[in-house]
């Protein structure tokens, strides 16, 4: 899958994305990205890319003609157009469906918007999907689509690779994680791990995903996939939630 990021602070994405998971895939050729800095096609004598807002108004836009130069310069040997994400808080919330839709794609290219936002015109030209990744709102689309290409590594995906995905099995939570030392500023680490008895391991990391669902993502009980043992060790906790109060 080739990334294509249309930006202002390619240096922010280069660094991001050359880290950990998705530096491996990079390195290792599963996926290729290229950060394009749309100040490079501005034909400005002093690399403008923004001007006043036309009806007035606070700050800055971001004008049409650098970011059509450098999306016409990255898909000019492309077969067929590619997806054009623009990321904002504007779009629709980035979700799994999402990524599997998106992972479909060969060439995949994304335009971080700065300023006040970019000219209306550009993004009726080149843009085909509005992607925000939650309801708030930051500066700059960089961040964004940096989570978005995470998502999108082949391995990551489908929870393939590793178990640094694995926080929602069945839908709950991730049980808490130990190592050495056994004990550190007082705090044990919990007797049943150091037991080397699997059965009672398994059932106790059960039950503390189950715990820390209820305690802290409650809404993730009502999709969860939940056993007999589960349900009666829920209700349970429940019950001793009740008379805490
Ligand atoms: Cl995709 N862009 C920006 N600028 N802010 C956001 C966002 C995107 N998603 C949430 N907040």
């Amino acid at each position: 899958m080739n990334f294509h990021v249309l930006t202002l602070f390619p240096d922010m994405i280069e660094a991001g994305l050359h880290t950990s998971v998705t530096g491996r895939a990079l390195k290792n050729g599963y996926i290729h990205l290229s950060a394009v800095n749309i100040r490079d096609y501005s034909k400005d004598k002093h690399k403008h890319v923004d001007d006043y807002p036309y009806g007035g108004g606070a700050g800055m836009v971001m004008q049409p003609e650098p970011i059509y130069l450098a999306y016409e310069d990255v898909t000019q040997n492309m077969e067929k157009k590619p997806r054009v994400v623009y990321v904002t808080p504007q779009g629709s919330v980035f979700n799994q469906s999402m990524a599997e839709e998106f992972s479909k794609e060969e060439d995949l290219i994304f335009l971080c918007g700065h300023y006040e936002g970019v000219d209306e015109r550009i993004l009726e030209e080149i843009v085909t999907d509005y992607v925000s990744i939650g309801d708030y709102v930051l500066t700059g689309g960089e961040l964004p689509a940096m989570v978005m290409v995470s998502r999108l590594v082949p391995g990551v995906l489908n929870n393939e690779e590793s178990a640094e995905f694995e926080s929602f099995h069945d839908n709950l939570l991730e049980h808490p994680q130990y190592t050495r030392p056994v004990e550190f500023r007082g705090r044990k680490v919990p007797d049943v791990l150091l037991s080397g008895h699997h059965g009672n391991i398994d059932k106790w990391r059960r039950e503390q995903s189950l715990k820390r669902t209820l305690e802290r993502r409650p809404d993730l009980i009502e999709t969860a996939i939940l056993s007999k043992e589960d349900e009666k060790y829920l209700k349970k906790l429940k019950k001793g939630l009740h008379e805490s109060e």
